[in-house]
């Protein structure tokens, strides 16, 4: 920096325009209650994809559903899932794999209000109270690439809300697990129409 100031070089654009969203790779979407099709192989290249990333500085920002005992998506409660990441159990826990790359501000929680479906990681909110689209704002991210779990659910939203909200969006089919195969494909060409790219 002070030689490039030195020879008169105000530095060259060396902010990182790409974000990794990795989305709901915790464990009852992976072997619990809700285990997910393709979900090994998912967070296998999604550990591979991280490291990549980490190497090269790119920010990597977790979506978690974060649910109370209570939560309206419960059968219990007339919604159409088991319970499932129930604050504080295993099943709400990111993979062990990924948790290398889990540090104190980068995690974003959502589906904590009891009365709310919450897909979308979007609007998910960080122990400091920030949401995941102002962290990503913060660091002028452009391009956001999105993986994990499930890809018609919580992977499909905030792919579609990152993309209405002008960020191009990118995700690696091999780093995502579903609930269905066939709504896999469905959701996958949806996006694809929609802009986002599937690679
Ligand atoms: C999800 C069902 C219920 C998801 C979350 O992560 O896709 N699916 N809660
Ligand atoms: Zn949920």
């Amino acid at each position: 920096m002070a030689v490039a100031a030195a020879l008169g070089f105000s530095g060259c654009k060396s902010t990182p325009t790409t974000a990794i969203v990795v989305v709901d790779e915790l464990y009852d979407f992976i072997d619990g209650s809700l285990a997910c099709k393709r979900s090994d192989e998912c967070v296998k290249n999604s550990e591979l994809l991280l490291k990549e990333a980490a190497a090269l500085g790119t920010p990597i920002f977790f979506v978690c559903d974060c649910h109370p005992t209570d939560h309206c998506s419960f059968v219990e409660q007339g919604g159409p899932w088991p319970p499932h990441c129930v604050q504080g159990t295993r099943g709400g826990e990111i993979a062990d794999e990924l948790k290398p790359f889990v540090k104190e501000d980068n995690v974003f929680l959502k589906g904590t209000n009891p009365a709310e479906e919450q897909y979308s990681g979007f609007e998910g909110v960080s122990k400091a109270g920030v949401s995941l689209n102002d962290a990503l704002k913060a660091l002028g991210i452009k391009n956001v690439t999105v993986i994990g779990i499930a890809t018609e659910y919580c992977v499909r939203n905030t792919a579609e809300d990152l993309l209405k909200a002008g960020y191009k969006v990118s995700i690696p089919e091999t780093a995502l697990a579903c609930v269905d195969e066939d709504g896999h494909v469905e959701a996958i060409a949806a996006m694809k129409a929609e802009g986002i790219e599937i690679y």
